[in-house]
């Protein structure tokens, strides 16, 4: 069983409803309790547009990482996500594994850790609040320092539950 940390995102619909859809299925897929962060609200990077709804989650699985990829992908379908988005497109739930306990892989699926987190605001403020020791696996940097590198990015916390 490893612990796995899955960044969520809604920038399409009832976001909070997505967020909330997807902490339910992240919990019964989690064989202990799942840690939430705070919502998020953040301004969007890249060629993406409207504001997101960032949040992180960890979980314990003893799914293999693609096993674990292939579940959330259908998850996301099952929500009512595009099979074959643009890469920039909005999306009502978009899940993404950020760190599977300290593995480091490298493949033309999977890519652990997340190749952008450390440079995503969005993902590294909900990252903080579950654990603010946590340490970047490839470099050994620690959240703190990895928010302080990171791009500037408009980005505040909500009260919303999910
Ligand atoms: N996801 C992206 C691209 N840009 N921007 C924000 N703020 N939040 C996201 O989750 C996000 C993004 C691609 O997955
Ligand atoms: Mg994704
Ligand atoms: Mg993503």
């Amino acid at each position: 069983m490893e612990k796995v940390i899955i960044a969520v995102g809604s920038n399409l619909g009832d976001r909070l409803e997505m967020l909330r859809r997807a902490g339910a299925f992240l919990e019964t897929l989690s064989e202990t309790p799942i840690k939430k962060a705070s919502i998020w609200e953040s301004e969007p990077v890249g060629a993406a547009k409207y504001t997101f709804y960032n949040s992180a989650a960890e979980i314990s699985t003893s799914l293999q990482p693609l096993q674990l990829l292939d579940r959330l992908k259908e998850f996301e379908q099952e929500c009512g996500r595009d099979k074959n988005p643009e890469r920039w497109a909005p999306r009502l739930l978009d899940m993404d594994i950020i760190l599977y306990g300290n593995l480091v892989i490298q493949n033309d699926t999977l890519i652990i850790p997340h190749q952008e987190y450390k440079n995503r605001r969005f993902v590294l403020c909900p990252l903080q609040e579950i654990n603010q020791e946590l340490k970047d696996p490839e470099t050994n940097i620690v959240i703190a320092e990895m928010i302080e590198r990171a791009a500037p990015l408009e980005i505040k916390k909500t009260t919303l539950a999910w």
